[in-house]
């Protein structure tokens, strides 16, 4: 059993994606064990994103990421770090597969959508990030 963390970020809850999102992950039998909105400050988002701390593109994913509310969910289930990052596609939208969340919805490859942690440890850590343990049900 993996979890992941899921954020549909501020692009796609100002474009009202938040549903489809939500819609993909439940035609795709992946369970959600925790959501809330939040509202992160920039040191917030600096925090979360501290892995890309030396790219070039850090102060713009930090501030586009403090730019509005976000959805952050946990996901639960058999590889569903690997499953949910097919269902969002690669970070690049132009070369996410069709049918993908990026490929269908993504503008920029910034403002992507989602997000889906990469590995069981930051997941570990991005999901502590956002939910302490009596806020996820297993
Ligand atoms: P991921 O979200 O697919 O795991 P990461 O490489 O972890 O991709 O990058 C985190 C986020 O940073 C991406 O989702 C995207 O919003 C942004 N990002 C990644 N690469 C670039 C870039 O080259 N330019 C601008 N933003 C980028
Ligand atoms: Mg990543």
């Amino acid at each position: 059993m993996e979890r992941s963390l899921s954020i549909i970020k501020p692009d796609g809850v100002s474009r009202g994606l938040i549903g489809e999102v939500i819609r993909r992950l439940e035609k795709n039998n992946i369970k959600i064990a925790a959501m809330k909105m939040i509202y992160m400050t920039k040191a917030q988002a600096q925090g979360f994103y501290d892995v890309h701390k030396e790219r070039p593109f850090f102060a713009s994913l930090t501030d586009f990421m403090s730019s509005g509310p976000v959805v952050a969910m946990v996901l639960e289930g058999e590889n569903v770090i690997p499953k949910y990052r097919e269902l969002m596609g690669a970070t690049n939208y132009k070369e996410a597969a069709p049918g993908t969340i990026r490929a269908d919805f993504a503008t920029d490859i910034e403002k992507n959508i989602v997000h889906g942690s990469d590995s069981p440890q930051t997941a570990a850590f991005e999901i502590g990030y956002f939910f302490n343990s009596f806020e996820v049900i297993s």
